[in-house]
């Protein structure tokens, strides 16, 4: 029997004393679709209930970790005891291909100011600019970031001014993050902190003119087992030049240039919009939603890229490439299809992923019956139009909003409010995106920040066939006796993205879904009668 989701929040809830029952009620909802396309309210972006174990990361890993450490030529150095700098060894399994072999990648490097007990007490600026020199002295990078993590924040040590100091001294670019761990809920206050200082340190520091004629910025791709790399080669067999992704296989100079582009493509909504909208103000460069997760996503989104330059060749070259893709894909889900129709997925990952993975699901027959962010805002959820509405509250106050106005020279609006008004009756959603929960079943849970005794009951009283969660995960699932994707580094596996990535997709998880082996680990709660049953059955 299919099991009620009401039920179901209930009983997740019953556990917890009153009060965090009461908070905890606002963050698990069950989906609906209202009359006016509108989508309950869920609560999201809040602190975690202490004690509660959650799946989220810190403010540092967003930073460090996601938005900046995929570029391959920025060096790195993370300021703060060495236990901190987990992160500044790179876990994420994004990949990056320098032009050639004596380019720089210093992806692989793991660089920490290892401070001590010393530094703790007297202050740590300048074993900083100690770290600095050497390691300049060692890579001669272009450019230079320092992370703060927390001690570095609670004693107080400004590494902007370091930053400003070594600038000058090395005549190179060197930049700092105040993205200690504790300076947010979850990892995306990082995000936010990386996007501003990319801005204002970075973006728009090249101005190496682009001829080409159609020209984008991929925004929120980060490239991890090998996806940028597909849409780096389905934009060029399309015609259409990159000039800078952020950061999945990035460059500095290629951020340093973005602002050449003449459309933002924004992939993953959570990790960047930031960076979409101050370009948009500073530059005038539009953005657009995009989705290269799913065979149908990846054709809408050139489809889309198309209309917004409006040239019969290029629309001719996009249909081509689809067309091109599309037989094998088709055959694909075919035959998936004859085994994972009606089997069920959830996913919990991230604050953009439990999303667009939906997509490959649904491309396979196969349902999504729960889902939700680590840490992803209302707007990712419900939509931007929620956005007026979002409180801000002390937590979100605490990461600094970037006052930016058009530039003074720089400023061209690429399409006129004409261009933009027929594009959006055209049917491409000029900065707007219109969240999970809208395009989720009525019936479905939605539930933020999901703890990991919610995901034990989950499993328990709905069986899905694959849950999808990352490695802290993993394990504690498939205990359960069900497989789980991990959608974060992809299990090894990988790339997703794109159409050729959608039919590795379709062929890994009609794997999982369909092996037996699960059948032969015995979930704690499995009584006796239930084992027999199940025997019988198979
Ligand atoms: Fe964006 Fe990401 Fe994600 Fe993210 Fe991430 Fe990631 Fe993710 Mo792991 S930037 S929000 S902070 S799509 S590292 S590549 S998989 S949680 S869903």
């Amino acid at each position: 029997m299919k099991p009620n989701p009401h039920t179901t929040k209930n009983e997740l809830l019953k556990v917890y004393p009153a009060k965090t029952a009461r908070k905890r009620a606002d963050q698990i909802v069950v989906n609906e679709h209202r009359a006016d396309g509108a989508v309950p309210e869920i609560r999201a972006n809040v602190r975690t209930t202490p004690g509660a174990i959650t799946q989220r990361g810190c403010t540092y890993a967003g930073c460090k970790g996601v938005v900046i450490g995929p570029t391959r030529d920025i060096l790195s150095i993370t300021h703060g005891p060495i236990g901190c700098g987990f992160y500044s060894w790179l876990t994420r399994r994004n990949q990056t291909r320098p032009e050639g072999p004596d380019d720089a990648n210093y992806i692989t490097y793991c660089l920490s100011t290892d401070m001590q007990d010393e530094q703790i007490v007297f202050g740590g600026e300048k074993k900083l600019r100690a770290a600095i020199e050497e390691a300049y002295a060692i890579f001669h990078p272009k450019a230079i970031a320092i992370f703060s993590t927390c001690p570095v924040g609670l004693i107080g040590d400004d590494v902007h001014s370091v930053a400003r100091d070594m600038k000058e001294k090395l005549g190179i670019n060197v930049f700092g993050f105040s993205c200690e761990g504790y300076k947010g809920v979850s990892q995306s206050a990082g995000h936010h902190i990386a996007n501003n200082q990319l801005f204002k340190h970075v973006v728009g520091t090249n101005e190496t003119p682009r001829p080409e004629k159609f020209k984008i910025n991929m925004l929120g791709e980060y490239n991890i087992g090998g996806d940028a790399f597909v849409i780096e080669d389905l934009l060029e067999r399309c015609g259409i030049t990159l000039v800078s992704t952020f950061s999945g296989d990035s460059t500095y100079d290629a951020f340093a240039n973005s602002h050449m582009a003449d459309l933002n493509a924004v992939m993953c909504h959570r990790s960047i919009n930031y960076v979409a909208e101050m370009m948009e103000k500073k530059f005038g460069i539009p953005w657009i939603k995009v989705n290269f997760v799913g065979a149908e996503g990846t054709a809408k989104s050139l489809r889309h890229i198309a209309q917004y330059f409006n040239d019969a060749e290029l629309t001719g070259r996009v249909e081509k490439v689809i067309c091109e893709e599309m037989t094998a894909v088709l055959e694909t889900q075919f035959d998936v299809r004859s085994r994972c129709e009606g089997k069920t997925a959830m996913l919990f990952v991230g604050g953009s992923r439990a999303h667009h993975y939906q997509m490959l699901f649904a491309e396979m027959g196969m349902k999504t019956v729960a889902a939700g962010y680590e840490f992803a805002h209302r707007d990712d959820y419900e939509g931007r139009r929620v956005l007026p509405s979002v409180k801000v509250d002390a937590d979100s106050r605490n990461i600094e909003e970037l006052q930016v106005v058009a530039d003074e020279t720089r400023y061209l609006p690429r399409r006129g409010p004409e261009e933009l008004v027929q594009l959006q009756t055209g049917g491409v959603e000029i900065s707007g995106y219109q969240g999970m929960m809208p395009e989720m079943e009525e019936g479905t849970l939605v539930i933020d920040d999901i703890y990991h005794f919610e995901m034990e009951r989950l499993l328990e009283i709905y069986k899905p066939d694959v849950f999808c969660a990352g490695v802290k995960e993993k394990y504690a699932v498939q205990k359960a006796g069900i497989p789980c994707k991990q959608l974060h580094s992809y299990d090894y596996g990988g790339p997703y993205a794109g159409f050729r990535g959608a039919i590795n997709f379709y062929n890994e998880i009609d794997r999982m879904v369909n092996t037996k082996i699960w059948s032969f680990a015995r979930a704690p709660w499995e009584t006796e009668e239930e084992l027999e049953q199940e025997a019988l059955a198979s």
